[in-house]
Order: C-alpha cells, then structure tokens, then sequence
C-alpha cells in the first residue's frame, strides 16, 4: 500500500533529512519480527530493503541507535571503484559497482552515482609493478583498469602536478573508468524509502544492548533500549562497533577501530573531473556536486572510538594535497570530520552466518565498505534469506582467520591503515 502523500514525497526529495520527520521516526517497534537488522547505514538498511523486495519478508525491522545514515554511511567520502587485486574480491566489488549503476532507478531516489574515473597515482617504481599487477588482475575478471603515463594522467586530470622536482613526482597512475562517487546519505534515505513502502520497521534511537539466545542458543529476540524485541533472525551490521555487538552473543572478532577522518574545503566551481588517489602519499581528492573538494586522510595511528581524528593525520594530509595540486593551496578548510572504521586482519569484509544459529554478520569493511554498499546488502540479505551465504560471499567467512585463507586486500585499499 502506498504510504506516502504526494506532499510527503515532495518534503523527503527536497527537504532532506534536517527540517522534516519521516513516518518511521513516529513508530514503535513490534514485539516480534521474520527479521532484524541492527545498525541502520547503508549495508543494514539495504539488507532490510533487498529481504523484503527480493524473499518476500515484509516483518523485517532495522534497529539503529542514533539516525539513519549516522555512521559511517553519511561521514564516508563516497569512493566507488572495484580494482581489487584477488579474484573473490574482484566479484565481489565489481557485483556493487554494476548495482550503483541503475540503483537511482531501482529506488526511485537519485543517489547520484557519478562514474567519472578513480586515478590512483604510482610515484615510484615498486609503485608502479604494484598498479600494473592490479591492471592485469582486474582485466583476467572482467574489471576495466588501465595505465596512463604522467601526460596522459594530467590530460585526464588537468589541475595535477606532474613535475619532477615534487617530493613525490607523478610516475603514471591506474584508472578505473567505471570508479567515481555517489551522494552517501542519499544512499541511507534511498534505502530507508524504499523498504519503508515495503513495510520494513525502521526504528532510531533503538540501541540494541542484548542479544538473547534460547536453550539451543539459537538468537529468539534481542534487548534494546526500547525493550525486548523477538526474532529468530538476527542480522548485524553496525560498523565501527561490530565488535562491541557481537560480544552480545558471546562471538569474539579479529577486528581493530580505528578513526577514519576527511575534510572539505569551501565550495568552488567544477576544477576536478575525476577521483585522485595517490596511495604512497596517504591522500585522495574529489569534487562533490555542490562544489566541495572532498579530501580524505589515513586512519589514525592507534585504535579508538571517538568518531574524530588526530590534527596531525589532516595536515600531513593536506600538505600531500597541496603538492599534487598546487592551486589547492588557496582554498580554505569548511568541516572536518571522522568516522571509526572496522578493519579485519585482511583488509577484507566478513559477509556470513555465524555459529550461533540465526546469527549473522557484515562487518570488516575498513575504510571501504561504502562503494560496496547495494552489492553487500543484496548478499547479506540473500545469506539471511537462504541460511547459507551466496557463492559471490562465501569467502568471506569468520572462519577464514582460523583456517588461513585470507584474502589479503591491503595494497587495494588505497587508504593508509
Ligand atoms: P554504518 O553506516 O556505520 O552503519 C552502522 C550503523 O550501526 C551506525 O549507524 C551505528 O549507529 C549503528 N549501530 C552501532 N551499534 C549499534 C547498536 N548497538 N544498536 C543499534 N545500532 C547500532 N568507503 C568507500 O568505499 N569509499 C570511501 O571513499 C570511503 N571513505 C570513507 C571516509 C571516512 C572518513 C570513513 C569514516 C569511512 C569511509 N569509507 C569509505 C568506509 C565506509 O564509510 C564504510 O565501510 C561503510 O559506510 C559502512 O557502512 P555500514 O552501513 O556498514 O555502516
Ligand atoms: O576504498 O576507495 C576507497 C576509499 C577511498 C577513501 C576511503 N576509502
């Protein structure tokens, strides 16, 4: 059934998320559900909009603590590209990527999805060997992924410096022309539409403090401070605090979080047709739809929950930023922020049922998990669905730390960690 007046649908185009209250946030959640998704970003909230659209379950509810699109979903600098090195994560990533291209049309909501090319800058020769053996990697899976020389990287992206006398001259760069960017808190509210006309339960400020397990300790409901709410599915996608969340059940991670931070800078007109990322000089740029360059550092040195990180990390960032692109230099600082990001040992996501029955988990994501996000959610949702991962996910077990069969994705992450 329709629930919402063409008003309604007016204020939520336009009004965002800062003036107007959706009907989910006037709901209390249901004793009982077919399903529940704790953590309300992009992968939960997808998960809860692929279980209803694509396996039929309509009793679904996301359980988030803060506000939808809070975390990392509406705090990351929305990087799409899928030049993974090893075959599972090529699949895996490449799975997303050709999503976010009708994921506007699918949801009815313009998530902006701007495929505009990610240039990632070699500056030395180990650089270089390690770009060209992505290239190969990614073209054996169907992946577009070319090199361009350093004239051929500034035809692409004018503004760059490819002078020699840099501390870190330009040596070529790798290009995913399929790679760009999308409008991240689009993504949350596309979702959240979408399975809310399905009739998925979205609830906030619903912090989930217990996961209860019945005398098979098989998950019958979880504790949260709105109650007792009771399902024999539980989902978990709450990055940044999976650890904390899954210590609920009694399942212990290998993960560490540490705080991921980016910055703009006031917004100017169009300089920046593409993404650039230079991992070796721990830096990226962008330029958003409103003008902004988007420019993200590395992660913080140390392991933390403050969702903020350290001074140092942005100037050195900045300094990098300013060498590469030296008419940069005058522009001003708007906002910066910081998220806390789960990393695994392997770089790599976990997308799995766990040993608790009815217990599954999507987490590991590190400073990466936003270009996954349709991709992701489509294969949570399919793993909860079914009981039993689908084959794009079934790497990416828990077990995998255990059993050695890592999937060692440290040199694609593109983000120093
Ligand atoms: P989130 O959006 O963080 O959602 C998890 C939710 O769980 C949160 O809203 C949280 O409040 C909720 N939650 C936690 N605990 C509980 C609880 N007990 N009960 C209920 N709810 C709970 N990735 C890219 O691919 N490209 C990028 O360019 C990129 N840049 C980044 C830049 C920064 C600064 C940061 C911080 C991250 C970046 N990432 C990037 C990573 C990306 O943002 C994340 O991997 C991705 O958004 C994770 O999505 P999610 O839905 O799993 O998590
Ligand atoms: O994974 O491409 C990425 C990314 C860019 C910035 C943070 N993560």
């Amino acid at each position: 059934m329709q629930k919402f007046s063409a008003w309604s649908l007016l204020k939520q185009a336009f009004g965002g998320h800062r003036g107007w209250q959706p009907q989910w946030r006037r709901a209390a959640p249901q004793s009982s559900y077919d399903a529940i998704i704790v953590g309300g970003g992009g992968h939960g909230l997808g998960a809860a909009y692929y279980l209803a659209s694509e396996h039929g379950m309509n009793r679904v509810a996301v359980l988030e603590k803060g506000w939808i699109g809070g975390g990392n979903t509406g705090r990351n600098t929305t990087v799409i590209r899928s030049n993974y090195l090893f075959d599972e994560s090529a699949r895996l990533y490449d799975h997303a990527v050709k999503m976010w291209r009708d994921l506007s049309q699918h949801l009815n909501y313009n998530v902006m999805y701007s495929p505009r090319g990610v240039l990632m800058l070699a500056h030395s020769v180990h650089d270089m060997q390690v770009s060209k053996r992505h290239i190969h990697a990614n073209r054996c899976n169907g992946v577009d992924n070319e090199w361009l020389s350093p004239a051929e990287c500034k035809a692409f992206c004018p503004p760059l410096n490819i002078g020699h006398d840099i501390r870190y001259p330009v040596l070529g760069g790798a290009l995913q022309r399929r790679g760009g960017t999308a409008r991240h808190d689009a993504v949350a509210w596309g979702y959240a539409r979408a399975a809310d006309a399905l009739g998925v339960d979205i609830v906030e400020n619903c912090e989930v403090t217990g996961i209860c397990r019945d005398a098979n300790g098989a998950v019958e409901a979880v504790e949260t401070t709105r109650g007792r709410i009771g399902s024999r599915k539980i989902g978990v996608a709450a990055a940044g605090n999976s650890s904390v969340v899954m210590g609920l059940a009694g399942i212990r991670l290998p993960l560490e979080s540490f705080p991921l931070q980016a910055l703009v800078s006031e917004p100017i007109k169009p300089v920046l047709p593409c993404v650039v990322m230079s991992n070796a000089i721990h830096a990226y740029v962008s330029q958003s739809d409103k003008g902004e360059l988007v420019i993200g550092a590395g992660t913080d040195a140390y392991t933390s929950y403050t969702q903020r990180g350290a001074l140092h990390v942005n100037l050195h960032t900045l300094a990098a930023i300013c060498e590469l692109f030296p008419a940069f230099r005058r522009l001003r600082m708007l906002r910066n922020w910081g998220g806390i990001v789960d990393v695994s040992p392997d770089r790599s996501p976990i997308i799995c049922k766990t040993a608790v029955p009815g217990l599954y988990l999507n987490c590991g994501w590190g400073t990466g998990g936003f270009k996954a996000t349709p991709g992701s959610a489509h294969l949570f949702a399919w793993t909860i669905a079914h009981d039993e991962p689908h084959p794009l996910n079934a790497p990416f077990t828990l077990e995998r730390f255990r059993d050695g069969l890592l999937i060692d994705e440290a040199a694609a992450a593109a983000v120093a960690h």
